[in-house]
C-alpha cells in the first residue's frame, strides 16, 4: 500500500478502471465466481444480441431484476474515496465496467461507462430511449416502430462506445499511475486499458488474484470498501504535511 500511495502522491495524471468487486460492498453481485451471475446464468444467453433475439423477455426479467437491485444499492466507502481522490489529484479519469451509476452516486465527475448504463434502454431500429427508473414491462419491449428496447448496455460482441473508448484510451495512455479495483480483467477490450500504459504504475486492489496480477507494481489483497479509504486518507495527510 505504501509503494501506491507514494505513486499517486507523485502523479499528474491518475486512471482508475474498476469492474463489479467494487459494488461488491454495496451488496450487487459481481459476474464470476462464487455467487457471481454467470453461476447461475448463461452469459451468452443474458449478454449477447443473439440471446436477447432468441428471448427478449428473459433477457428483461435479469436486466429489471438488477434494476430494482441498484435503484435500493447506495455506493461504499470504496466509491466514496475514489470521488475523494479526483479531488486530491490534477488529473483524473475513472473507466467502470460497471452499470449501476454508483460512481457518479458517489460524487465522481470524470466517470466513463464502458458498457453503457441502465438508466435507459433504446430502442434496435429507431433509437428512441426511454427512462429506465423502474425497469421495462414485459408489454413493453415492442416499440410502436417495429423494433425493440433493448438495455443501453455492451453485449459480448458489441463495440464499446466509440468516443468513450477513445477518451478512456487516451486517458490510460497519459496516466502515472493506473489502478485497477475489483475486476476478474478478463473481459476485452476493456482489461486491455490496464496493460496498454508500461510507463505507469500499476495497482490492483482485488481479495483474489487476477490474469493482471503478475503485471502489478503493487497490489492490495483487500475489499476496496476497506482499502481504497486508508489509501486516500493516507494520500490526504501526505499532501497536508507538505
Ligand atoms: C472484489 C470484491 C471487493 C469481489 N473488492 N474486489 C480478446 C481476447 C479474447 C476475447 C476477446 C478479446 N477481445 C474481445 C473479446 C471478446 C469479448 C471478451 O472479452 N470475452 C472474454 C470473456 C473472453 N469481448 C467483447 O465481446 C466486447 N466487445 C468487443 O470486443 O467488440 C469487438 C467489436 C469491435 C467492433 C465492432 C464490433 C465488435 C464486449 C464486452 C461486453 C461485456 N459485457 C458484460 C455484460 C453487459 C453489461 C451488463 O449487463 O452489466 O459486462 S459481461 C460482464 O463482464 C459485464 C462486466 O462489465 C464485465 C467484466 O466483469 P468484471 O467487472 O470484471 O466482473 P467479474 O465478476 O469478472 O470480476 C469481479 C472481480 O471483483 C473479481 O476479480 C473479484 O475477485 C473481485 N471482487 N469482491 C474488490 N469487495
Amino acid at each position: 500500500m505504501d509503494a501506491l500511495v507514494d505513486a499517486l502522491a507523485a502523479a499528474k495524471a491518475v486512471f482508475v478502471l474498476t469492474g463489479a468487486g467494487i459494488s461488491a460492498e454495496s451488496g450487487l453481485p459481481t459476474f464470476r465466481g462464487a455467487g457471481g451471475y454467470w453461476e447461475s446464468h448463461r452469459a451468452e444467453e443474458l449478454a449477447s444480441p443473439a440471446g436477447f433475439e432468441r428471448d427478449p423477455a428473459l433477457v428483461w426479467r435479469w436486466y429489471n431484476m438488477r434494476i430494482r437491485a441498484y435503484a435500493g444499492a447506495k455506493p461504499n466507502a470504496g466509491h466514496v474515496a475514489l470521488a475523494q481522490l479526483e479531488s486530491l489529484v490534477p488529473a483524473f479519469t475513472l473507466a467502470t465496467q460497471n452499470v449501476d451509476s454508483l460512481h457518479a452516486a458517489a460524487g465522481s465527475k470524470n466517470v466513463l461507462e464502458l458498457h453503457g448504463h441502465l438508466r435507459e434502454a433504446r430502442c434496435t431500429k429507431c433509437g428512441a430511449t426511454v427512462s429506465l427508473s423502474s425497469g421495462l414491462p414485459e408489454d413493453r419491449i415492442e416499440h410502436g416502430c417495429g423494433g425493440r428496447f433493448r438495455p443501453q448496455v455492451v453485449w459480448f460482441g458489441e463495440a464499446l462506445p466509440a468516443d468513450v473508448w477513445q477518451r478512456a484510451a487516451g486517458a490510460a495512455g497519459r496516466a502515472d499511475v493506473v489502478l485497477v479495483v475489483g475486476t476478474s480483467a478478463n473481459v476485452y477490450p476493456a482489461a486491455g486499458l490496464a496493460m496498454q500504459n508500461e510507463r505507469a504504475f500499476l495497482a490492483e486492489i482485488n481479495p483474489d488474484q487476477t490474469g493482471l496480477s503478475s503485471r502489478c507494481d503493487a497490489f492490495v489483497r483487500e475489499d476496496a470498501a476497506a482499502a481504497l479509504p486508508l489509501i486516500v486518507q493516507r494520500l490526504a495527510e501526505r499532501q497536508l504535511r507538505r
